[in-house]
């Protein structure tokens, strides 16, 4: 069976999601980093690239290239959310999924060939479905190993979808620097060099026992990625244990209608990440630390598991109402636990029509984040 592995890298991530969620930053040199006076840039946008302005780079040297750039300290909770929302998209190709950052993920797609007439087809199809769930563009490359879909990811950024078909790496690799390799940092390239390598087509040439002799140990990894060969596997990710919330309030709080709305928050934060990636539970857990640091846990654990945010607020407030109100609360926390993979199972008409009613609340919330919509009780 040939081995098929993708791998998904969004275009400047963070800039991105920014140009997404304010429209008027489209086109723009938008540049996302640390605004202090020693702050380093994270990302920036193409159409700030054009202008030198990189990862990486001293945020004052950033000002300095593109003086008309719009700069921004970027809101990191909202990429992970986004991030969890791309991971959940790709999991659906194939649960075969190994993020490797926020923005980047292997597929092992290997074996799917019935499901699609070809790679190049499935690749689009990634692209595709990620820019109609979060509105961003990915670039996707697909070849028969890790390092080579990689490298092929980055081919044609922005936008880019290559397909380097097996045992064609060799013209691809043959022009690129050594230090495309992984594992190539300044002193390999150093010696590399004395070696007369400079590309890794002249590195796949070089003989082996003599790679070995100046490189030591790393020699027979480099020179199997210089020949397009890689064996890694793309190991899935395990599922986690549990997803949760907890807040601590600036002043301990009481009286059952605060408390409740204070849970019906927390209910919905939790039960929007757990929609988010693709998870249900069916043991809820809340957590109160009272005014005097006394703090304790009570758990309930449903006959089905569940994402919906009413249902883990119902049965919070049960556990809730059986515990101790005699002192004040300094923090409250709901959890989830005993996850599946999947949504919440059910059998009866309610369960789809409120299943409906929460992708369209999802959706809203993934294109124009966590805040757009809420429970009419929580506008105060
Ligand atoms: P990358 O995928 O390396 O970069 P990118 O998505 O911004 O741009 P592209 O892939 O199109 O080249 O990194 C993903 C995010 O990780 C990026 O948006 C910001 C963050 N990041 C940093 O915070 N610091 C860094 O030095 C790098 C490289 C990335
Ligand atoms: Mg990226």
């Amino acid at each position: 069976m040939q081995r098929w592995v993708i791998h998904v890298d969004m275009d400047a991530f963070y800039a991105a999601v920014e140009q997404r969620d304010h429209p008027e930053l489209a086109g723009k040199p938008v540049i996302v980093g640390g605004l202090g006076s020693r702050g380093v840039v994270s990302t920036a946008s193409y159409e700030a690239r054009e202008f030198g302005v990189q990862s990486a780079m001293p945020m004052a040297e950033a000002r300095r290239r593109c003086p008309r750039g719009i700069f921004l300290a970027g809101d990191h909770a909202r990429y992970s959310e986004v991030s969890a929302r791309i991971m959940t998209v790709l999991s659906g190709v194939s649960p075969l999924i190994e993020p490797l950052a926020l923005d980047e993920a292997f597929l092992d797609v290997g074996g799917m060939e019935q499901l699609y007439p070809d790679i190049y087809q499935l690749a689009a199809e990634i692209k595709q479905r990620v820019r109609q769930t979060v509105g961003l563009v990915a670039s996707v490359g697909a070849a028969e190993n890790k390092f080579l879909a990689k490298l092929a990811s980055d081919l044609k950024k922005p936008d880019g979808l290559v397909v380097i078909a097996p045992g064609k790496a060799s013209g691809v690799l043959a022009s690129m620097p050594v230090s495309r390799l992984w594992g190539v940092g300044a002193a390999t390239n150093g010696i590399l060099r004395e070696l007369g390598i400079t590309t890794i087509g002249e590195l796949a040439r070089f003989d082996l026992a003599l790679l070995i002799q100046h490189c030591g140990n790393i020699a027979q990894q480099l020179h199997a990625l210089a020949n397009g060969r890689d064996d890694r596997l793309v190991i899935a990710e395990r599922p986690p244990q549990s997803i949760g919330k907890e807040l601590t309030f600036a002043v301990d709080l009481t009286g059952p209608d605060r408390l409740r709305a204070e849970l019906l928050a927390l209910a919905e934060k939790v039960g929007w990440r757990l929609r988010c990636s693709g998870y249900s539970g069916r043991t809820i857990t809340v957590k109160i630390r009272y005014g005097s640091f006394r703090t304790i846990t009570r758990s309930c654990t449903l006959a089905q598991s569940t994402n919906f945010d009413e249902t883990i607020y119902q049965t919070a407030c049960t556990i809730f109402d059986k515990c101790s109100h005699t002192e004040g609360i300094r923090l409250l926390g709901i959890t989830v636990s005993s996850l599946q993979s999947g949504d919440q199972l059910t059998l009866f008409d309610e369960g789809d029509k409120r299943r409906a009613l929460y992708n369209t609340v999802d959706r809203l919330k993934a294109r124009f984040g966590e805040a757009i919509i809420t429970k009419a009780q929580l506008l105060r």
